[in-house]
């Protein structure tokens, strides 16, 4: 685990699985549109969570990408999962834009719920095919611009699946850092 404190919140990267977080007060999804099952990360949580979960779903969607909306937990140890739409690498324009208004709405509705600790997988790198280490960047400046309007949210934690991906990770907060 390493961390960094951005403007009183502080990051932290993990090699993980996001269904393995019992002490984050939410998780994020990264859904597709109709927020149902599918597969990777979304496949797990909904695994984890347990068909109440799809249920709580079903009127919320569609999402459009860069948007989130905020469930119950379920049968997951956390309160609430929170369901982003990443852009679609390729497609879904401006991808940049996209991607950094789904950390940027999924914050503000954990701190609209007043959360504290909050995990994220690497949003859109999976089957959605955002380059890992462009979408690192993105994500990690987006939480360290986010941070100074967060009255809640005091943790905010990047779950990677793999060493790649938090590698990618490290060195964004390293270039995020002020005064690197
Ligand atoms: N915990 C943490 N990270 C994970 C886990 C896990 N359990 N499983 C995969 N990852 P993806 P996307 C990593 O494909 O690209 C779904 O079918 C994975 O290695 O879950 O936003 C939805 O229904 C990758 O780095 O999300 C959508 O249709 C990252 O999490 C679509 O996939 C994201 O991979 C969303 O695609």
């Amino acid at each position: 685990m390493i961390e960094h404190v951005f403007d009183g919140v502080t990051v932290q990267l993990t090699v993980g699985d996001i269904t393995d977080q019992p002490d984050a007060d939410a998780i994020v999804n990264a859904a597709n549109a109709q927020l149902r099952p599918g597969g990777g990360v979304a496949g797990a949580i909904h695994r984890a969570a347990g068909p109440g979960l799809a249920e709580e779903c079903r009127p919320l969607a569609p999402i459009t990408p860069g948007s989130a909306v905020i469930t119950g937990g379920h049968e997951l140890p956390n309160a609430h999962v929170i369901h982003t739409l990443g852009p679609v690498y390729g497609t879904d324009e401006p991808a940049a834009e996209l991607l950094a208004s789904c950390y940027r709405n999924s914050l503000r509705l954990a701190d609209e719920a007043g959360l504290t600790t909050v995990a994220f997988p690497a949003i859109s790198t999976g089957i959605f095919g955002y380059p890992v280490r462009d979408a690192a960047v993105v994500a990690v400046q987006t939480v360290a611009a986010t941070a100074p309007e967060l009255e809640s949210v005091r943790v905010v934690r990047f779950v990677l699946f793999d060493r790649a991906a938090f590698d990618a990770h490290r060195e964004a907060v390293i270039q995020a850092r002020p005064h690197h």
